[in-house]
């Protein structure tokens, strides 16, 4: 079995592949976002990843935001959200909370209450449905702040929303008027 340095090492190395250079080991990801698994498994063979089917599943299985899903059949991989590269993860519209909540770095207030809230290098603004998310994402950019978003406000709106597989609300851009900042 794999230890837990191994699997965070490998779940790294996937969504780099899966999300933004599939081209690294030289596979090339569906309009969807999927990849057939035993393609990926021979690419990063070829590339001296080698890892088993087995701990393949261990990884996708073990991950703590479930990044990755194999499809119906078993047979394909894709991550389920975060990629840089232009693949449509056929999401369907739905209604958020009333209230949403996302998590950045003091260094970003200024320019996020001067433009909104921007996808960036994404394909969309990442929102968390708790405040304990949103903290851990927003550390990873520095000192960490959590806006409240009025997502309620904005789908009465016709803004759209969408869910990734793994519990995680998209959307566009968050104008400023539906930000809030904790005081
Ligand atoms: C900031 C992780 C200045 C935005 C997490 C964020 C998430 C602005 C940064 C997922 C801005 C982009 C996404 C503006 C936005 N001016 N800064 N107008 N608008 N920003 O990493 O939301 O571990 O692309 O606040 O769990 O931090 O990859 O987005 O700080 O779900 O699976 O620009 O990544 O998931 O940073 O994180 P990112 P994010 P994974």
């Amino acid at each position: 079995m794999m230890t837990e340095k191994e699997t965070i090492r490998t779940s790294k190395f996937l969504s780099l592949v899966l999300r933004h250079q599939p081209e690294k080991i030289g596979i090339q990801l569906d309009e969807n976002g999927w990849t057939e698994v035993s393609t990926l498994l021979n690419a990063l063979r070829s590339h001296g990843v080698v890892l088993s089917l087995e701990n393949l599943r261990h990884v996708v299985e073990t991950n703590n935001k479930k990044r990755f899903a194999f499809d119906d059949s078993g047979l394909k991989i894709r991550a389920s959200q975060g990629h840089s590269i232009d693949i449509d993860l056929d999401y369907v519209p739905k209604m958020p909370p009333e209230i949403l909540y996302h998590g950045t770095a003091h260094t970003f207030l200024a320019s996020i209450l001067n433009t909104g809230l921007d996808k960036r290098k994404r394909h969309h603004v990442h929102l968390s449905k708790d405040v304990e998310t949103a903290l851990q994402v927003g550390g990873r950019h520095g000192k960490p702040v959590v806006l409240t978003i009025l997502a309620g406000k904005m789908a009465a709106q016709g803004f759209a929303f969408f869910q990734s597989e793994n519990g995680v609300w998209l959307t566009e851009h968050v104008p400023t008027e539906f930000i809030e900042v904790p005081r």
